[in-house]
């Protein structure tokens, strides 16, 4: 069985077997890398349809937590909770991406659907209920990066498009906090602000599938060096239907509340 855009040869994603062995290596490490999972012949074409963009794209001016969500003037300023980090990498929101996009042939795709339930291991999927966030196409030019952060989204997966020449790095800490239980790991955050706490780094190329469970793991990317743009999409789902995006978190990265 053929699935578009994804060399199914390689990454057999309706085999049970093959999701089985993915969701083993999810639950062991905290995050799964599927090399070249895309075929090149959909990653050009999402990199010719989105490279000349790059000015379309909105680049949040403000710096936030690693929540995502306004402060809290009842705990100090420098708590866990309150702490800013910078974000200034920019994005396409939904409502950018071309109705005729492979991105959407991909996001769209029951059997690929089904293959990232089996391996995150839930009965279904479902987009955002918003307009803008559950295909982003993120850039990264030089000196640009994305802040420590929690995902509002039960879980996200990435293909990368472009790799800078340096930096860019993904870094990430699994099971940081517990977003079900409201465990909030403050202390392991504020360890991970001041470089006390070892963080994890991801190498993936281009074409690849990047799975991470971002609700609960802290991530970050560095910032880009040199001047090829890190280019790389998001694909947000969520377990539940109906979800949108805190309002907090669309105003900074989208700009916009709708
Ligand atoms: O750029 C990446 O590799 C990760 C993106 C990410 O963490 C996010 O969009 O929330
Ligand atoms: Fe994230």
């Amino acid at each position: 069985m053929t699935t578009l855009h994804i060399d199914s040869q390689s990454h057999p994603i309706s085999d049970p077997d093959y999701a089985t062995a993915c969701k083993e290596e999810l639950d062991a490490a905290g995050a799964l890398v599927l090399p070249n999972f895309f075929t090149p012949e959909a990653i050009d074409a999402i990199i010719r349809e989105s490279a000349n963009r790059e000015d379309e794209a909105f680049y949040a001016a403000s710096t936030h937590n690693v929540y995502l969500t306004p402060t809290d003037a009842s705990l100090a300023p420098d708590h866990a909770f309150n702490r800013q980090v910078a974000s200034s990498k920019g994005l396409l929101a939904d409502d950018q991406v071309p109705a005729d996009s492979p991105l959407r042939d991909v996001y769209n795709d029951e059997t690929f659907r089904a293959f990232l339930s089996e391996v995150l291991g839930i009965d279904s999927i479902y987009p955002y209920a918003d307009a803008v966030s559950s295909i982003n196409v993120h850039f990264a030019a030089q000196g640009r990066e994305l802040g420590w952060h929690f995902d509002n989204s039960s879980f996200a997966v990435t293909m990368l498009l472009q790799a800078p020449e340096a930096g860019g790095v993904f870094e990430y800490v699994p099971s940081v906090r517990n977003a079900d239980s409201g465990e909030q790991g403050y202390r392991r955050v504020a360890a991970i602000l001041d470089r006390e706490e070892p963080v994890q780094v991801l190498q993936f190329e281009p074409g690849a599938l990047v799975m991470f469970r971002g609700r609960d793991a802290i991530h970050r990317v560095t910032p880009t060096e040199g001047g090829t743009t890190r280019m790389l999409v998001v694909f947000a789902f969520n377990d539940a239907p109906g979800v949108t995006l805190s309002h907090s978190a669309l105003e900074t990265f989208y700009g916009r509340v709708r």
